[in-house]
Order: C-alpha cells, then sequence, then structure tokens
C-alpha cells in the first residue's frame, strides 16, 4: 500500500468522497421486502448494515437522507385479487410496510411515500412524488441509492433519476434483488450502468475527517 495510487485509482476516490450537493436515497428498506416477509427479497435484511453505515456518513456531512416506501391501499392494482403480479405487500399503516428493524431513520429524516393510491403502480420514487423537487430544494445533483428491490423500484428509481439529470452512484452491496427470473439481479445492474449510473462499493466511501 505504499505505491504511490495511479491518477485513474484517485480520481475513483475522488468521485467516492461525499461532498455538497450529495444525498442518499433509500429505497423502500420495510418488513415485507425483509426474508419471511409478504413480498420477502432473498438476503434482503443484508442491506441494513451497509445502509446504516451510509447513513451514519451521510448524517455526519450534514447530507439530505431519503427514506423511500411502498405504501399501499389494501386495493391495490398491483396485489393479485386486483389482477395484479405480487401479493398483497406495504399496506400503508401496517406492520408490514414500516420500515426494516435496526435500519436508521433519523428523526426528521424525509420519508417519501409511493403507489398511494389504487389504481396506479410506481417502482420508481420519482413517479408522482414530490421528490425531484425535493432535492432540487436541497441542492442535490448527485444521488447515491440503495435498498430494495434491486429489480424493481431501485432501477427504475436509478432511471428515472437519470432522466431527471441527477448524476447517480449505485450501492451495489447495500440492495438485493427479488429476482423473479434467475439473473434478474445482472441485469438489473448492467441497465444501471447503461443508463449512466455507477455501480460502487458503500464501504469505499468517505467523508471528511470526523
Ligand atoms: C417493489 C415489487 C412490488 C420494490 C415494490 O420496492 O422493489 N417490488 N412493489
Ligand atoms: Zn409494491
Amino acid at each position: 500500500m505504499s505505491e504511490r495510487p495511479t491518477s485513474q485509482q484517485s480520481s475513483a476516490d475522488e468521485r467516492l468522497a461525499l461532498r455538497p450537493g450529495d444525498a442518499l436515497v433509500v429505497v423502500d428498506v420495510q418488513r415485507d421486502f425483509l426474508p419471511g416477509g409478504a413480498l420477502g427479497v432473498p438476503d434482503g435484511d443484508r442491506v441494513v448494515p451497509a445502509l446504516n453505515l451510509c447513513i451514519a456518513l451521510f448524517t455526519r456531512m450534514r447530507l439530505p437522507i431519503v427514506f423511500t416506501r411502498d405504501w399501499h391501499p389494501p386495493d391495490h392494482c398491483s396485489f393479485r385479487a386486483q389482477g395484479g403480479p405480487w401479493p398483497p405487500h406495504c399496506i400503508a399503516d401496517t406492520d408490514g410496510a414500516a420500515f426494516a428493524p435496526g435500519l436508521t431513520v433519523p428523526a426528521g429524516a424525509r420519508i417519501v411515500s409511493k403507489a398511494t393510491t389504487a389504481q396506479a403502480d410506481a417502482y420508481s420514487a420519482f413517479q408522482r412524488t414530490d421528490l425531484d423537487e425535493w432535492l432540487r430544494g436541497h441542492g442535490s445533483r448527485r444521488l447515491f441509492v440503495g435498498g430494495l428491490a434491486t429489480d424493481y423500484c431501485v432501477l427504475a428509481t436509478v432511471r428515472d433519476a437519470i432522466g431527471e439529470g441527477f448524476e447517480v452512484m449505485v450501492l451495489r452491496d447495500a440492495m438485493r434483488a427479488v429476482n423473479v427470473h434467475p439473473g434478474d439481479d445482472e441485469r438489473a445492474e448492467r441497465d444501471m450502468a447503461d443508463a449512466g449510473a455507477e455501480l460502487v462499493t458503500s464501504d469505499r466511501l468517505a467523508g471528511d475527517p470526523a
């Protein structure tokens, strides 16, 4: 480790240094998406420690943190009884819709509820929410995104964020996929990269010295 870093390595490190204009977006880390939940994502609980470290870092840097949540009415169109693809999940104000146990949700953190009406689903946290305006109002230009699930709400949120002009860093180790079809996780990562997102590992993020 005594070798001088090449210019490429140092620029990668510089890109992982948090700075004003950065925000953290934690997508749908809710009980129903954890193993054993109504729509359990394999290893979904594994995102919590990685995200908590990011949440601590963004908190220390006084950078915005947004928690999104799936927040459906009991007769939501995505549920099988209504002809949708999913079992009932994340019904507003139920235990299943609560944030994962152990997830650090700082007091005053911004919470964005999505897919809140029966007639429409929304995988992206930008769909019919004020997330875009809120982030712009806070001067955010670059988003670090992790959570559940890689192949649905994370993917859709990342694509929309790029479409809205944000730079996006995807926290690879802080997200997990449903994988209805084997390989959906890899396809989702490729789609995000093709759309212009950078895939990074959360433990390489750096703040200012404490
Ligand atoms: C999600 C399926 C259905 C997600 C939400 O948060 O990725 N997936 N509703
Ligand atoms: Zn849903």
